[in-house]
């Protein structure tokens, strides 16, 4: 069995928590399902304590500085989102007795050009060290999605226990489960047309209930008949059983988005922005997967959602109201959603197997000569 024993993870801190957030996720369930000693090298450790705030002692967190003397390379190199290593970094990886295997863990996107460039390797210019990209996806050949070995069985529990729900409830200060409530998480960037949402939603026909989870303001803020929870931020555990809780997600960046999905709850997308409006053809690559099987009335009104959410300036009456409207049906497609991508592999499988494959590879070759 060529199995790696060890595993190094780079993690540089762009913005926000998705970095951090993918790296961290990655490098526990390594870790703790796959029992393999995990170094993660962060350039921002304050960031992990934001949700990670109580320390977890089974992935061996490093700051990665100025001063980082890198001593042994792991069987296992993972850099995370191109993040650039170090020259010192890569000359140890050179000099190993066994290289490496060294993988670029990419961004999350379902446009087709990702597939065909997964699992492409390329030889550093100046080292000639080898290095392999790995997409991340949702289709059965792409580097798939991170997902704990238990999560469904743990949201399934969760899910159909209306008491449990209540008591987690309690512990955030938010109210019970009411059948008669539409809860919403929100998590989303500025630029999102929050007020816009709001404005719409204090008339809707039954009462909504907004958890907001904030590093800072919080507070409860009633406006017609819509409820504002403006929480504390969650640790990246809880932020879970929020998205199981609640009737509709609305979530952002990479990791919320995933697990959002993973909720088998319907879900509206804040994309990170980026130049020349290359997000809105990656949101759009999305839609186009994940609404494939939707009925072409719920297709129409999710995607109109998606688009009114992530473009400024957009006036759009009655949209969100009938996405609220939507709900129960929406539910059951997203559910199907969810059950497809998670009777897949996890993406730590792919990885792992990935590298056996790879190590296997060499083995033969070195058999021929
Ligand atoms: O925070 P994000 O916007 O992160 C990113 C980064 O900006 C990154 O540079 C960008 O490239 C990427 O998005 C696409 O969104 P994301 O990816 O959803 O990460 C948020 C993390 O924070 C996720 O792991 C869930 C966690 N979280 C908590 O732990 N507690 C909370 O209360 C909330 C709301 C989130």
């Amino acid at each position: 069995m060529n199995f790696p024993r060890c595993v190094d993870i780079f993690c540089r801190v762009i913005d926000n928590f998705g970095d951090v957030g993918v790296c961290w996720r990655l490098a526990r369930q390594l870790a703790v399902e796959d029992e393999l000693a995990v170094r993660l090298f962060i350039d921002d450790p304050s960031s992990l304590t934001k949700i990670v705030p109580i320390p977890d002692p089974s992935v061996n967190v490093v700051v990665w500085d100025n001063a980082l003397v890198y001593g042994e390379a792991a069987d296992l190199v993972i850099e995370a989102f191109a993040c650039d290593l170090p020259e010192q970094v890569l000359s140890v990886m050179k000099n190993r007795s066994i290289p490496p295997i060294w993988i670029d863990l990419e961004y999350l996107t379902a446009e087709d050009w990702a597939l065909s460039c997964h699992a492409v390797p390329s030889l550093h210019p100046m080292m000639g060290v080898k290095k392999t990209l790995f997409f991340p996806g949702f289709d059965v050949t792409s580097g798939g999605l991170l997902r704990e070995h238990d999560l469904i069985e743990r949201r399934d529990l969760f899910q159909n226990d209306i008491v449990a729900q209540n008591k987690w409830r309690k512990c955030y200060n938010l109210p019970e489960f009411d059948s008669n409530c539409i809860d919403l998480s929100l998590f989303c960037y500025k630029s999102a047309p929050i007020e816009q949402i709001f404005d719409e939603l204090l008339t809707y026909t039954c009462p909504v209930r907004v958890f907001h989870p904030v590093v800072s303001g919080f507070g409860v803020k009633k406006r017609g008949s819509l409820m504002i929870y403006r929480i504390p931020f969650v640790s990246q555990d809880q932020y879970d059983y929020l998205l199981w809780t609640c009737t509709a997600n609305f979530v952002r960046g990479e990791d919320s988005f995933v697990r959002a999905q993973m909720a088998g709850r319907p879900m509206i997308w804040n994309i990170y922005v980026q130049e020349k409006g290359t997000h809105l053809v990656k949101m759009r690559a999305f839609l186009d997967l994940y609404l494939a099987s939707f009925p072409l009335p719920l297709r129409e009104v999710l995607a109109q959602s998606f688009e009114l959410w992530n473009q400024e300036d957009q006036i759009c009456e009655g949209v969100w109201k009938k996405f609220l409207d939507h709900l129960p049906k929406l539910d059951r497609q997203a559910q199907i959603w969810s059950d497809r991508l998670c009777c897949q592999s996890p993406l730590t499988v792919r990885l792992l197997e990935f590298y056996q494959n790879t190590k296997n590879n060499v083995l033969i070759k070195k058999d021929k000569l």
